[in-house]
């Protein structure tokens, strides 16, 4: 099985998505994320202008040549753009392999292990009212697990709130909008939102939140410490991780569970946060993390050290990546939980899956290959439209991380 051709697909179906489809020569055809939020172009021009070029008369079925083929041969290697294409690259493979084979991708990777996929889903809300009445609502479609977010007394607004509820996207405008972050005014939200989360919704969910890089690693200690009476699953990315080594601070302050790594691109970047047990959730994806066959490496480490996955699955992964996510999911022993923000209906409608949702668990489904397809007469209604994330300046006018 030769790849015959390969091709990009850039579509806007509410928000940009990238998609890689290869051919090959018996006909079969593969798809791939290829989604980098507000740096899509950049991604796609590697593909066409770097990768594809070479792909072309390779044997499809050499999965692991072909990712080091692309990894070592970059020479500038790693990165976000460079590990997303080659991740787009690699699930189109998985994709094929699993459909020439005529079953669905997570036989091909051992198997189920477990009988479903836990999800966690997104309540949010200006002010801690409404935000537990979010929770509610997630807790009667049968969710398990709950991420808590909510509007800060004094601050216009803050990551992971949105007036669209079930729709968060923080993409918009051309040049990034600026908005103020105040880390006082923060800070002693979160326990209250806890705390009445927990009297409100019981002990029998998971609760979780996540901090997007805002605090310094004391800051973060002590808002773990503040959160250990409500025992949350975990708390995302409290502190930004280019330092792994600051995670040793946090950690001698708190026994609130750790999460981090939806911004990781490879197992460099985790392997002293695994290693040293400063975290117990790794968030590196199928789509920014070289795809399946370098997160299956990085959820090896993890294991050795009692590190469990907790996949990244915001809307600006595409239902191609959701599709992957969950092969991976369902086969990997230390799966620990898979973030699940749910597309519009138009991004559905572009992307037909076979994945679905079921009392709080999401399922693969058994077609062949990863189960999500695209509707490429359907896709070209929906062209590119440039958006950037927001930055962030605290209220003196200094750069913050967003
Ligand atoms: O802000 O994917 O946990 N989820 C997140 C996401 C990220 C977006 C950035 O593109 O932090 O909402
Ligand atoms: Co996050």
């Amino acid at each position: 099985m030769k790849i015959k051709s390969a091709r990009v697909v850039v579509t806007c179906p509410g928000r940009n998505f990238v998609t890689l489809k290869i051919e090959t020569d018996t006909g079969l055809t593969g798809l791939g994320d290829a989604t980098l939020n507000g740096r899509e172009l950049a991604v796609a021009s590697y593909l066409s202008d770097h990768v594809i070029p070479a792909l072309i008369g390779r044997d499809a079925q050499a999965i692991e040549d072909i990712w080091q083929y692309l990894y070592r041969g970059a020479y500038w290697r790693r990165g976000p753009v460079t590990m997303t294409a080659i991740a787009a690259v690699d699930v189109a493979l998985w994709d094929l392999k699993a459909k020439q084979a005529g079953l669905p991708l997570y036989q091909i990777l051992g198997g189920a292990c477990r009988t479903g996929v836990m999800v966690y889903g997104h309540a949010n809300g200006a002010n801690i009212a409404e935000t537990i009445e979010e929770a509610r609502r997630y807790q009667a479609m049968g969710y398990k697990a709950i991420r808590l977010q909510s509007g800060v007394p004094g601050l216009a607004s803050t990551y992971g709130v949105s007036t669209d509820k079930l729709f968060y996207e923080p993409a918009s405008a051309i040049l990034p909008v600026e908005n103020l972050w105040s880390t006082v005014k923060y800070l002693p939200t979160v326990p209250r939102l806890f705390e009445a989360a927990r009297e409100a919704l019981g002990w029998d969910v998971h609760l979780l939140h996540d901090v997007h890089h805002r605090l310094t690693p004391i800051e973060a200690g002590r808002l773990g410490k503040e959160l250990e009476p409500y025992r949350p699953f975990w708390l995302e990315d409290p502190t930004p991780a280019e330092n792994q080594a600051s995670f040793r601070l946090i950690r001698q302050h708190t026994t609130t569970p750790l999460a981090v790594g939806e911004v990781f691109n490879s197992i460099w970047d985790a392997k002293q946060l695994i290693e040293e047990q400063l975290i117990d959730y790794i968030r590196a994806t199928v789509v920014h993390a070289g795809g399946v066959t370098h997160l299956r490496r990085i959820a090896t480490l993890a294991d050795l050290y009692g590190v469990r996955t907790g996949c990244h699955g915001a809307t600006d992964l595409s239902p191609v990546s959701m599709g992957a996510a969950l092969h991976f999911d369902l086969s990997t022993p230390n799966f620990g939980i898979q973030e699940y923000m749910r597309h519009t209906a138009e991004t559905d409608a572009v992307f037909p899956h076979a994945y679905r949702f079921e009392a709080g668990d999401l399922h693969p489904g058994d077609a062949p290959g990863h189960g999500v397809s695209i509707d490429e007469d359907l896709a070209a209604k929906f062209p590119y439209r440039p958006a950037s994330l927001p930055v962030n300046r605290l209220e003196d006018g200094s750069m913050w991380n967003w």
